[in-house]
């Protein structure tokens, strides 16, 4: 069975062919459709409060942004544990909250008691020293995908730490999950998993290709911190959904647990608003 998609484009370097979507019969939703306005502020709902965090990177020598949303009722007298939520290939760390309205899918669910309260890091997930999207001919260049990869490093050794030195976080992998859409879903999996001492839960939605193997992704030490969610979401008329398909296929051939759910949508907002009200009841439970 193949693997992972097809042939790269000599157009794009880097870029692959999404081939075409066929569903299969377990590609469904996992859960039911969310409330109407889910996504939207309501009146009467605590809010919780979007800023921005700057920390210092030795892998791209320069200073970084992330948003930082702390929930409503927020204390530094208590303890959170803390999301890592991880942007698409055109995004920043603006992409959660202001495209995909991150902060009143979370502020319904914790004012509902269907999420517990975290702490939810949105950074820039390109390390590069000029970390703005790339011109859409650039898009695909080895250089801005190497960003996206090299971000491994600066979130284990930077953001991590930074953001535990200046939040009042739980610690542990246990506390700690990390989710991404599309170029950042892919991101989410491969560090996610691949780091199970720095995170115990896992979500992927509309994973791009720079997802690896599965087969790669998943020895884990036996005396480690234990995978508690792996999360696997796409929309139904997503081009990219046949990466997710093929590693949710390889999941069921290793016998890994895992959630798989499909929506009704395509590579959109509407599909990562879903995935995170879906995702963020889940975690940390
Ligand atoms: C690709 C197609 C799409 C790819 C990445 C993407 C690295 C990412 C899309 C997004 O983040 O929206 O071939 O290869």
């Amino acid at each position: 069975m193949q693997q992972g998609p097809a042939a790269g484009n000599p157009e794009r370097p880097g870029a692959t062919q999404p081939r075409a979507i066929r569903l299969a019969s377990d590609d469904v939703r996992a859960f039911p459709v969310p409330p109407a306005g889910f996504a939207d502020r309501q009146p009467g709902i605590a809010q919780g409060l979007v800023k921005e965090f700057e920390y210092d990177s030795a892998v791209t020598g320069k200073r970084r942004k992330a948003s930082v949303y702390l929930p409503p009722a927020y204390s530094a007298l208590r303890r959170y544990p803390v999301l890592y939520l991880l942007h698409g290939l055109a995004g920043t760390h603006d992409e959660w909250p202001a495209y995909v309205r991150a902060a009143p899918v979370l502020d319904q669910l914790i004012a509902a008691g269907k999420a517990v309260p975290m702490i939810v890091v949105m950074p820039n997930g390109r390390a590069l020293p000029d970390d703005q999207p790339a011109p859409e001919e650039r898009k695909f260049s080895e250089e801005h995908v190497a960003g996206f990869a090299n971000f491994e490093r600066d979130l284990l050794e930077n953001l991590v730490p930074a953001i535990d030195r200046n939040y009042p976080t739980l610690p542990g992998a246990g506390q700690r999950a990390i989710a991404g859409l599309s170029m950042g879903g892919g991101q989410a999996l491969n560090f996610g998993l691949g780091h199970p001492e720095a995170f115990s839960w896992v979500g992927g939605f509309s994973a791009a290709p720079n997802t690896r193997a599965a087969t790669s992704l998943l020895a884990r030490p036996a005396d480690g911190p234990p995978l508690r969610l792996l999360y696997l979401s796409c929309g139904k008329q997503d081009g990219l959904i046949g990466v997710s398909q093929d590693f949710h296929q390889a999941l069921r051939r290793l016998g890994v647990p895992h959630i798989w759910h499909v929506d009704d949508y395509g590579h959109e907002r509407e599909s990562w608003a879903e995935a995170l009200y879906q995702f963020a009841q889940l975690v940390f439970r």
